[in-house]
């Protein structure tokens, strides 16, 4: 196996709110010490990451001062020059303060929703002032549990008068952000609006600017939905919209577990790798995961490296797929050709559908083409296991 030591080229990142992920959870208190941003961006920028991601309040905490501001900003500054790191993604914390607990651009209340656009304005500054390239939306409050409290339909329009707004914000500021919404089911309300990908796909169609709005992916968030995670991505990424990834891995059907990339899913986080590498993919591969509320301060960099080098282990296994002569063999015998009907079948025109009319088909000989899938899964699981 080739190096499997990551490299800046390798364009892995990681949000600040993960490594400095202190085990709370509804059931139990802290099990690590706080880590503060700056020597969160240095300890991932030793490790080769690439770019750190982070919302508002894990770089400036909620109510700091001017002051207290600059001296962050220019810490923060220095460190990502010393350790040659970038600031990939910028997000907004519209979930943690009580203020937003029934939403922040769905909220009934016009005063909450213009605070939450307030709160991302003015980081979308800082985030264009770091280097961003992409400003991510996860609307984790913007949902219900009572459905007679708010409606979806006027939800959503509330919702897209912000992102309308925000989009133009950025484009009036020069700032060339592409933006990506991040959808997710439930949890922490009983139900979030923007549940998959598919519906913020549709959501984005009906946004002033949808070119400038994509989706961001979350490998536990569409396995919680019990999708299946490689085809979101990849209607994601063949419509165009696949502007973010989040990366982690997670049990399907269950509370939002953030696993460590790879730890769960293998097959199916395989195929993720696959598409991403094999088309070429333009973004971070970017982390968003937790270290098991069982580590200590020191074990979340084992989690940071061991999620890095799952990636390149895997991207490996891509490679032996695509050159596995078995694997190509099969893939080969099972993709029928014929140009006539391809060249009939590509376009409508009056001819073509009466030629196609007129065509005799023997729907039973067809069926017997052989499609060796058990032995073509058996392969693909004897490359991840290690023996082919
Ligand atoms: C989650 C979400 C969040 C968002 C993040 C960015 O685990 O529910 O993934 O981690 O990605 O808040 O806004
Ligand atoms: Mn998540
Ligand atoms: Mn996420």
């Amino acid at each position: 196996m080739s190096n499997l030591k990551p490299q800046k080229a390798h364009r892995f990142s990681f949000g600040l709110w993960c490594t400095a992920n202190r085990g709370r959870d509804p059931f139990g208190e802290e099990t690590r010490s706080r880590l503060d941003p700056v020597t969160n961006i240095k300890e991932l920028g030793k490790r080769n990451v690439y770019a750190f991601n982070y919302h508002d309040d894990d770089l400036i905490p909620f109510g700091a001062s001017l002051q207290q501001r600059n001296k962050i900003i220019k810490e923060t500054r220095k460190v990502m020059k010393d350790y040659a790191i970038k600031c990939g993604m910028a997000t907004t914390n519209l979930f943690y303060h009580r203020v937003f607990k029934d939403g922040a651009f769905t909220s009934h209340d016009p005063k909450v929703r213009a605070y939450a656009v307030q709160k991302v304005m003015r980081n979308m500054d800082l985030g264009a002032e770091l280097g961003a390239k992409v400003y991510v939306f996860w609307g984790g409050r913007e949902g219900t549990e009572v459905d007679a409290s708010k409606t979806p339909e006027e939800s959503l329009k509330r919702y897209r008068e912000c992102m309308n707004y925000l989009c133009a914000y950025s484009r009036h500021n020069g700032y060339g952000f592409r933006f990506a919404i991040e959808p997710k089911p439930n949890e922490p309300r009983g139900d979030i609006f923007l549940a998959t990908a598919g519906h913020v796909m549709a959501f984005i169609g009906t946004l002033d600017d949808p070119d400038m709005v994509g989706v961001n992916p979350e490998i536990e968030h569409s396995r919680m939905a019990g999708l299946n995670t490689y085809h979101d991505f990849a209607q994601c990424m063949e419509a165009g919209k696949l502007y973010h990834v989040d990366l982690g891995a997670q049990k399907p059907c269950r509370f939002d577990q953030d696993l460590r990339f790879g730890s769960e899913d293998i097959k199916e986080t395989f195929f993720v790798v696959k598409l991403l590498e094999d088309n070429h993919w333009q973004g971070t591969r970017n982390f968003d995961e937790h270290p098991y509320r069982s580590e200590d301060d020191k074990g979340v960099w084992d989690f940071v490296e061991g999620s890095m080098r799952t990636y390149l282990i895997l991207w490996e296994k891509v490679k032996r797929f695509n050159s596995d002569k078995k694997v190509q063999q099969i893939l080969k015998s099972i993709k029928g050709k014929d140009p006539f009907l391809e060249g009939l079948l590509g376009r409508f025109t009056p001819e073509n559908a009466a030629e196609l009319k007129k065509r005799s088909f023997d729907p039973m000989a067809l069926s017997r083409k052989r499609l060796p899938y058990e032995e073509l899964d058996q392969r693909v699981q004897e490359i991840l296991m290690g023996v082919a």
